[in-house]
């Protein structure tokens, strides 16, 4: 904690002494961008700060309850800049890749007076004070809770229970590596202030609609195994989401599902969005860097959660990456 002090202090005394800010997160928002987000806006709205929140994308349904006060907005859905753009500043939740916000580095990055950086994924980029990128955080919203902590800011229920999303989306509910005896502790903390899990794990995992379902379906009966049956790849064209009329975001776990088969190690999944644009995501399990594959296709993440936007087609790109897979599997 105390290595990053001096970037606490940087923050907080920026926060305290600037006025305007627009908070983001990264394209197609997950859990803890969008519980980072709602956090976030909480704080600075209570301290009397002018805030919105834009994203590149809009959020899924069952996000919706952490914008409290109906203050998110999305890019494309023809969000006008404010005129006075150059006096605000970007707070960017949950990436550290300006090229992972969407829109927002073009429309509203480059012309900000200035920019912050909270995040928890691997970063080999040297970073100034406003860049605080703490890996060994299981969530954006675990560092927060650090930072709110730091800055004294009282946390109340709607801020807890968004922390808590984001604490419990990024762990995978407690499970994933990152998951350590401090955070536990602050989701101690966090339930003590009235957070119900059992609400939280409804709200999250329960909330699916039948089209979800469909597509599930769907993009299973892709699922090709590979290397001894050890590296699973699933599938889906924008087609198929057309077709079972759910949205791109509602395949957000399908990749998680070949995991749960012993013998797995590595899940991809290519996943096509409605303009087109193929996305490569990986998980892993055990010993193998799936971030080192994503960053060769300038993509990014964790040890065992990667991805990155192909510039290549389906065929291509899947070969590619099987190539690169081989080398475990000898
Ligand atoms: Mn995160």
């Amino acid at each position: 904690m105390e290595l990053y002090n001096n970037k606490f202090r940087y923050i907080t005394d920026y926060i305290l002494n600037n006025d305007n800010f627009i908070i983001t997160a990264h394209e197609t928002p997950d859990g803890d961008a969008i519980g980072s987000e709602s956090a976030m806006y909480s704080a600075l709205k209570s301290l009397g700060k002018n805030v919105k929140v834009v994203n590149a994308d809009s959020m899924a349904e069952r996000y919706t309850f952490l914008d409290y006060d109906n203050s998110f907005q999305v890019l494309q859905n023809n969000y006008t800049i404010p005129k006075d753009i150059e006096k605000y500043t970007l707070i960017i939740l949950d990436t550290n890749d300006i090229y992972n916000i969407g829109g927002i580095n073009e429309k509203i990055l480059s012309k900000a007076k200035h920019h912050i950086i909270i995040d928890h994924h691997e970063s080999f980029e040297k970073t100034t004070d406003n860049i605080l990128i703490m890996s060994n955080a299981s969530s954006t919203c675990e560092i927060l809770y650090d930072l709110f902590d730091f800055f004294s800011f009282e946390i109340d229920f709607n801020v807890a229970q968004a922390l808590f999303v984001g604490i419990v989306y990024d762990t995978g509910s407690f499970i994933y590596p990152k998951t350590t005896a401090k955070t536990f502790r602050i989701a101690y903390k966090l339930v003590s202030k009235g957070v119900l899990p059992n609400d939280i794990y409804s709200r999250i995992y329960e909330s699916n609609s039948v089209s979800a379902l469909k597509l599930q379906a769907k993009v299973s009966s892709t699922l090709k195994l590979y290397y001894d049956q050890h590296v699973a790849v699933q599938i889906m064209l924008k087609e198929t989401i057309k077709e079972c009329g759910a949205l791109y975001e509602e395949a957000d776990a399908i990749i998680n599902t070949p995991l749960k088969s012993k013998t797995i190690k590595v899940s991809v999944f290519f996943k096509e969005n409605s303009e087109g644009v193929l996305r490569c995501s990986m998980r892993s399990k055990g010993s193998i860097d799936v971030a080192a594959i994503a960053q060769i296709f300038n993509g990014g993440g964790h040890r065992t959660a990667a991805g990155f936007k192909s510039r290549y087609p389906l065929e291509e790109i899947k070969e590619k990456v099987l190539k690169m897979l081989e080398v475990y599997f000898n």
